[in-house]
């Protein structure tokens, strides 16, 4: 009998994001038009900038920018968690990242499943912000005994996808025809619903309590809230936004924009008001809405260090308490004159980030290292090789989020009455357990990648050595 190969795992995640894209696209509508104004941007910016299309070639950022995309979903139980980490590790996605949203008003912690290899982000960079509603936050007990109990008897998963998800862990992969199955199925848990599970009754308890709450207990699954495709110009999109029918969350979240971009910077539009149906105790159709999904656009920049990261969250602060007060229409504009001004502190050109080792770069041998003689460079820096012209470097482009942003993404689409405060303490430690696994330091994926980079120079060079 021959053994039928097994399909890359980077290959699953992109057919799974493409697929996930075309349900939610015919779900919500809006979310189409957003992905249009995108592309028509996109395009413009680099028939623009031949500088920019030259630095996205470069980096093979070009080829995928438009498959570029995030999405995010929220479960509420420690077993839905866990068994969403065994059905992400079958397309190549582990969790990286801890974000504790308490502190900022949202009763839940998360994780981002992604791919962890620059080489898989290159062949999808799609990834995944999962929050776990964390129970333990909600007044009264009565509560959070009847949402807990609901919980408990809901299967988010086909039997079909449980069956993937193990013969994957037991053999090491899926063969073409299980991989096409895996992704139909598994995209089942990901569609929206239009009947609660719930009464009306019910629903309204669990709303006036949080919004989020209502979300992720009333429903059949974790329906996806959001998808996210790439723009290279935020600011634009974010004011074509109206002229297209289509209502933005009041700022843009993250850094002002710069000449060298760090991080990420991320807006939305509103989340959309949708009709449900409750059933009542006696079998009745009670019409009903929801309000929960929305679409939202991301442009990204230059990972941090950890002293890169530190001056950011300063930076940030500062502004938050010059403002004094949470952003709204009348002083958003005021909001990011602030920033832009605070931020005059954080150097605003590659060489010094690099000197300065506040962020992350790539390194590529250039074209004149491949006819050097390389004996002449045996014992020169990096830097020296770079001043020479030998190598060349780009930043590496930050694949994670941002606490305080996706508070504000969650906020927005929460209703400003829900500004809630929550006591409880981060619970990393709480979140592993539940997820059944740690999750990865990305400093640390970062560190490895500009590592791996350097590697490949000093292969290329035939260095023995080459220390920074
Ligand atoms: C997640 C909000 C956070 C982001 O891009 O920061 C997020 C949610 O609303 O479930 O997606
Ligand atoms: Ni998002």
């Amino acid at each position: 009998m021959t053994h039928q190969p097994f399909v890359n795992p980077d290959e699953i995640r992109a057919r799974f994001s493409n697929a996930m894209s075309e349900m939610y696209q015919t779900e919500v509508p809006l979310y189409g038009a957003l992905l249009r104004l995108v592309a028509d941007t996109n395009n413009q910016m680099l028939s623009q900038q031949p500088e920019l299309a030259r630095h996205l070639r470069q980096t093979g950022e070009i080829e995928r920018l438009s498959m570029e995309r995030h999405g995010a979903i929220r479960v509420g139980t420690a077993a839905e968690l866990a068994t969403l980490r065994r059905l992400f590790a079958v397309m190549g996605m582990v969790p990286v990242g801890y974000y504790d949203l308490a502190s900022a008003g949202v009763p839940v912690h998360s994780t981002a499943f992604r791919a962890v290899h620059e080489a898989s982000l290159q062949a999808s960079p799609f990834r995944i912000f999962t929050s776990l509603l964390r129970l333990e936050l909600i007044e009264p007990p009565e509560l959070r005994q009847q949402a807990s109990d609901i919980l408990a008897k809901r299967v988010i998963f086909t039997p079909r996808a449980i069956e993937l998800m193990v013969q994957h862990e037991t053999s090491g992969g899926l063969t073409r025809h299980q991989a096409d199955d895996f992704i139909i199925q598994s995209l089942e848990t990901f569609r929206w619903h239009n009947q609660a599970t719930v009464s009306a009754e019910v629903y309204q308890q669990l709303h006036d309590q949080h919004r989020l709450i209502a979300d992720v207990v009333a429903f059949k699954g974790p329906h996806i809230n959001h998808l996210t495709p790439r723009t290279l110009n935020i600011d634009a999109i974010q004011t074509a936004m109206p002229q297209h029918n289509i209502t933005p969350k009041v700022v843009i979240e993250g850094p002002p924009p710069r000449n060298c971009p760090i991080l990420l910077r991320q807006t939305s539009f509103k989340a959309l008001e949708e009709k449900v149906a409750f059933l009542s105790a006696d079998g009745q159709v009670i019409q009903g809405h929801h309000t929960a999904r929305f679409g939202e656009i991301e442009q990204r920049g230059a990972a941090l260090t950890a002293k890169g990261r530190d001056l950011y969250d300063r930076l940030l602060q500062a502004a938050q308490d010059q403002l004094q007060v949470p952003t709204n229409e009348k002083n958003s504009a005021q909001y990011m004159a602030i920033l832009s001004d605070k931020f005059n502190q954080f150097p605003d050109d590659y060489p010094t980030m690099r000197a300065e080792r506040l962020a992350f770069f790539r390194y590529f041998p250039t074209e004149k290292s491949r006819s050097a003689p390389t004996e002449s460079l045996q014992g020169l820096t990096l830097d020296e090789l770079i001043g020479a012209g030998f190598i060349q470097y780009e930043p590496l482009v930050y694949e994670d989020f941002l606490p305080v942003s996706a508070a504000g993404i969650f906020q927005s689409n929460l209703g400003d009455k829900e500004q809630a405060h929550f006591a409880g303490h981060a619970s990393k430690q709480d979140f592993q357990r539940d997820l059944g696994m740690a999750v990865i330091d990305e400093l640390q994926l970062y560190e490895e990648t500009q590592q791996r980079s350097i590697a490949t120079c000093a292969a290329t060079l035939k260095l023995t050595l080459l220390s920074r």
